[in-house]
């Protein structure tokens, strides 16, 4: 399983308040229950990735009780009642993406439990892919490593080593085609901040704070004594200075943002087996039985964890 938290590209761009080196912003959208569900659009599409999924529309998630909205909480999941036929259509399960898009901007996800499993993984990305670049927020699979925020970008765009963040260099070269789709990613430090552990914890807080110049990613997780009082507590401003060290700084130094990142949109997907999370060494070395699509054919109740669950998206421009 498969699911990401991340920013690509599409549209529009609306903008912006930003002072240099460290920012302050002001809110522009505060979306919980209802009006989170409302930003996003759902795209019942074929999965670029592969996996054996079927995302569905809006309407069937609701007939199938595949989302479920309270005044304070978003639950995506995906089905784990039915046994599928292998000639037949993969999971179904749901992929949604922010009507808005993003330049300049801070996201504070609060997240209660994510997808947890075998065979799942989750992605912000921009549409004319790679060409506008993208930012995996938050992506994993399999509950295993790579608990891993990740740039992918066109050509020419490079990170340099010994950067500012917690987490560690994966690799430094954000080019999907010199490096076969992986970009350049940073493992985060924290092992709560993905799979059992993550929601063992009632989950944390991810943030995104993207400028002109560089790409930070930070996680709290739920409980911690560091996370910032603005981000436990969204309010109309933020300093993004007071925040401390990011998990992940992805600067531009050795990459022209302008040419790499257009405005992006927010997606929440979750997928199956596919590329990453069912290539078969990736899920033999996971522990899971059988093969991945068998497994995700045969075995829904395996999935009753596959779910997000999101307290709220404060968004800052
Ligand atoms: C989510 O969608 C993005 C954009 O298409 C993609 O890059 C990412 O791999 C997808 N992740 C999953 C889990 O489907
Ligand atoms: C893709 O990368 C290979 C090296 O891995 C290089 O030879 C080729 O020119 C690149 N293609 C493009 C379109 O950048
Ligand atoms: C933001 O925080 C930094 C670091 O504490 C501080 O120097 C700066 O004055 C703050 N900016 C604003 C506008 O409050
Ligand atoms: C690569 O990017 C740098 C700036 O980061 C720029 O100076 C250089 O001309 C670019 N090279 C190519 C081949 O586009
Ligand atoms: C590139 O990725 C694909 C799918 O993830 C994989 O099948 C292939 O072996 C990889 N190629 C290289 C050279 O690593
Ligand atoms: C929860 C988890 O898997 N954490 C891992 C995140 O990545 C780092 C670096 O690869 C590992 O050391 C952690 O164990």
């Amino acid at each position: 399983m498969k699911f990401s938290l991340s920013l690509g590209a599409l549209v529009l761009a609306s903008v912006v308040d930003v002072a240099l080196g460290g920012a302050t912003y002001s809110r522009t959208e505060n979306l919980v229950g209802q009006s989170f569900l409302n930003a996003f659009t759902w795209q019942a599409i074929a999965d670029p990735t592969n996996g054996r999924v079927n995302y569905v529309t809006e309407a069937t998630a609701q007939a199938d009780g595949l989302v479920s909205v309270t005044s304070n909480s978003v639950t995506l999941r995906a089905d784990s009642t039915t046994t599928l036929s292998a000639s037949g259509p993969g999971r179904n399960s749901f992929r949604i993406q922010s009507s808005a898009t993003y330049t300049t901007h801070v996201a504070i996800f609060d997240i209660e439990h994510m997808p947890q499993g075998c065979g799942t993984w989750p992605a912000e990305v921009g549409a004319n892919w790679p060409n506008e670049g993208e930012v995996d927020i938050l992506e994993g699979v399999n509950n295993q490593t790579p608990n891993q925020s990740t740039l992918h970008t066109s050509a020419n765009c490079t990170m340099p080593t010994g950067r500012a963040m917690t987490g560690t260099d994966e690799g430094d070269n954000c080019d999907v085609n010199e490096t076969n789709n992986s970009g350049c990613g940073v493992a985060l430090a924290d092992t709560n901040s993905y799979g059992p552990n993550f929601n063992g914890k009632g989950g944390g807080w991810y943030a995104i704070e993207r400028t002109g110049t560089y790409i930070s990613i930070y996680f709290w997780e739920r409980g911690s004594t560091s996370v910032p009082s603005e981000v436990k507590t969204p309010g109309s401003t933020i300093n993004t200075s007071t925040w401390g060290t990011p998990a992940a700084y992805f600067p531009s130094t050795d990459c022209n943002f302008a040419t790499h990142f257009g405005p992006h949109n927010i997606v929440i997907n979750l997928t199956f087996c596919g590329d990453w999370a069912g290539n078969s060494a990736v899920y033999a070395a996971s522990g899971c039985p059988s093969t991945c699509v068998n497994y995700v054919n045969a075995n829904p109740s395996a999935f009753t964890n596959a779910y997000f669950e999101f307290n709220s998206l404060n968004i800052y421009e």
